[in-house]
């Protein structure tokens, strides 16, 4: 994955020797210097890539919304029941009645399913407590899934994804406390590594974002968006603006908005599970990215309401089948896009001397077979920290 250009950057009969955690050798065996290993482990001809990152989750949640999910199946539209006061405001009651430890113990068995399948980094947002308390709740509980699984955990607060019920629908106060009260006491307790915001119809506008990215910026803090999920409201255009690391679902983005993200190197993050669970129409203009050099990422986005998925190769099939996507653009996507997308392509995402021993080992004769299979995990191990 290492280098510019595209294509995946195939070593075979590769090589890569770590040192407390650290690669300091990836590439042909051949060419790397003699030493001497305590721990040699043959892969016995397998294919080894970057363990995999997930860069956009909403894993730590109460509850489920399997109900609303029989609802739809009936005939109610996603906003619909937004707008009817279900949606993240149901996950949200559930969410503020759960314990730190239980938002915990209830996101693990997710966690692990997407560990099982390779991944070494996980993004995980808040924006199910919509209060201060709740807020910082869910992120303490998201920074604690990193001590108790061997898994790099990334935080993004997401005050701004919804309305509580006791803001009465005064979306500017609400954005209010977000920028004063919320984001300074987790800015201040080191519980963010970014921010967020949702930006829709259902959500807030993009004037009410600039004020949240605003915030986030005045407390250093690096900032991404929800952006033309579900109608265009420029919100990529905005994110660009604010150099954002990525702006993500972009169903609804037009050409200004794909020309903004590309001046601006914001990666586009496709969720193409969300994309089918809201049994969504308009697909993101893949082919105008592609022309005009736009990053893209692909994540699960893990959540109760749009897309229950812990899937990242799922996620990869339903992107090549749904977007069109190819097998190399996919694979970069869970790996050094998705780490561009945190920022944090200079510790993971690639195998690279200086980065993190972070490998996926695969039980597979060609790559194509981590997107093609769905359902099936051909993963043989894992690796995070060299270990
Ligand atoms: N868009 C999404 O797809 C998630 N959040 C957002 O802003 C879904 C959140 C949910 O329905 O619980
Ligand atoms: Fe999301």
């Amino acid at each position: 994955m290492a280098g510019q250009g595209g294509g995946l950057g195939i070593v075979e009969r590769g090589l890569i020797a770590a040192r407390g955690g650290t690669i300091v050798y990836a590439g042909p065996e051949a060419e790397a210097l003699s030493f001497t290993a305590p721990d040699v482990v043959d892969c016995a001809g397998r294919w080894i890539t970057p363990g995999l990152v997930d860069c956009h989750t909403h894993i730590v949640h109460g509850g489920n919304r399997a109900h609303e999910f029989e609802l739809r199946l009936a005939g109610a539209t996603y906003e619909e029941l937004a707008r009817a006061g279900g949606g993240i405001v149901s996950t949200m009651k559930a969410t503020r009645a759960a314990s730190e430890d239980e938002l915990m113990a209830s996101a693990l068995p997710r966690v692990d399913a997407l560990m099982a399948e390779g991944v070494t980094t996980l993004e995980v947002k808040s924006g199910y407590g919509l209060d201060r308390v709740a807020e910082m709740k869910s992120l303490k509980a998201a920074r604690r899934l990193g001590e108790v699984r061997p898994l790099s955990v990334t935080t993004t607060f997401l005050g701004a994804h919804a309305m509580p019920p006791e803001a009465a629908g005064d979306k500017d106060a609400y954005i209010s406390s977000v920028c004063r009260d919320m984001l300074p006491a987790v800015a201040a307790s080191g519980l963010a590594d970014a921010v967020d915001a949702f930006c829709d119809n259902i959500g807030f506008t993009p004037e009410q974002v600039a004020r949240v990215f605003e915030a986030a910026k005045a407390h250093g803090l690096p900032v991404k968006l929800h952006a033309e999920q579900l109608s265009n409201q420029h919100g990529a255009a905005l994110a660009a603006r604010f150099g954002a690391l990525s702006a993500d679902h972009l169903e609804h983005i037009d050409e200004e908005g794909v020309l903004a993200l590309a001046g601006a190197g914001t990666v586009a993050v496709l969720l193409p599970g969300a994309f089918y669970f809201v049994r969504e129409t308009l697909k993101s203009p893949v082919e105008m990215m592609r022309r005009h050099g736009v990053h893209i990422a692909l994540a699960s986005d893990s959540n109760p309401g749009s897309c229950p998925l812990t899937s990242l190769l799922l996620a990869m099939n339903m992107a090549a089948t749904l977007f069109r996507l190819t097998v190399d653009e996919c694979l970069a996507g869970v790996t050094r896009e998705a780490a561009r997308a945190l920022g944090r392509l200079d510790s993971v995402g690639t195998l690279e001397a200086g980065k993190s021993c972070d490998l996926a080992i695969w039980e597979i004769e060609r790559p194509a077979e981590l997107v093609y299979r769905m359902g099936f995990n051909p993963l043989h191990s894992r690796v995070w920290q060299g270990r």
